[in-house]
């Protein structure tokens, strides 16, 4: 598959415990390369609307809190395949499920505090790049 794009936030339980530089490496390990970044602290609105197809879900006031909690790293990464790529080194959503070596085994606390969102489809990542970024703000 031809090299792409998708959408990585680095969640607030990792930007609390100083993990930006070690989830990215192991992004980069992975084969995706880095081609947007920002710190940014999530606004209550960006949350809920970044995070609105889980608006009936049982866990999203926690989720939209959690999110608002601390800083966030978002980022654009280009890669193969970079979609599934990114999902592959990020692991299982609950982190006691991942696969050794995932992120989400290595450093995730927590279901909820899983240190990583990835995009799940080419579709979702073009939406949530867009949600965040400028065309500008993205060099390749
Ligand atoms: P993400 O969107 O963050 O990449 O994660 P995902 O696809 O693996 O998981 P998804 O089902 O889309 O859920 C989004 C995020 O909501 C939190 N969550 N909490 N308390 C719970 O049962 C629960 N389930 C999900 C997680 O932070 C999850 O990443
Ligand atoms: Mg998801």
């Amino acid at each position: 598959m031809a090299a792409n794009r998708t959408f990585s936030i680095i969640k607030p339980d990792a930007t609390r415990r100083n993990l930006t530089g070690a989830v990215t490496k192991m992004l980069e390990d992975a084969g995706l390369r880095v081609v947007a970044s920002k710190r940014i602290k999530m606004t209550r609105e960006q949350a809920e609307g970044f995070y609105a197809v889980h608006k009936e879900r049982p866990f999203f006031d926690d989720l939209v809190a959690f999110m608002t909690s601390g800083p966030v790293v978002v980022q654009v990464l280009e890669g193969e395949d970079a979609v599934k790529r990114n999902r592959d080194i990020m692991g299982a959503t609950n982190p006691e499920n991942a696969e050794e070596g995932t992120i989400r085994k290595t450093y995730a606390e927590s279901i909820e505090a899983n240190s990583v969102h990835g995009s799940d489809s080419d579709e979702n990542a073009a939406t949530e790049i867009a949600f965040f970024f400028k065309p500008e703000e993205i060099v390749g």
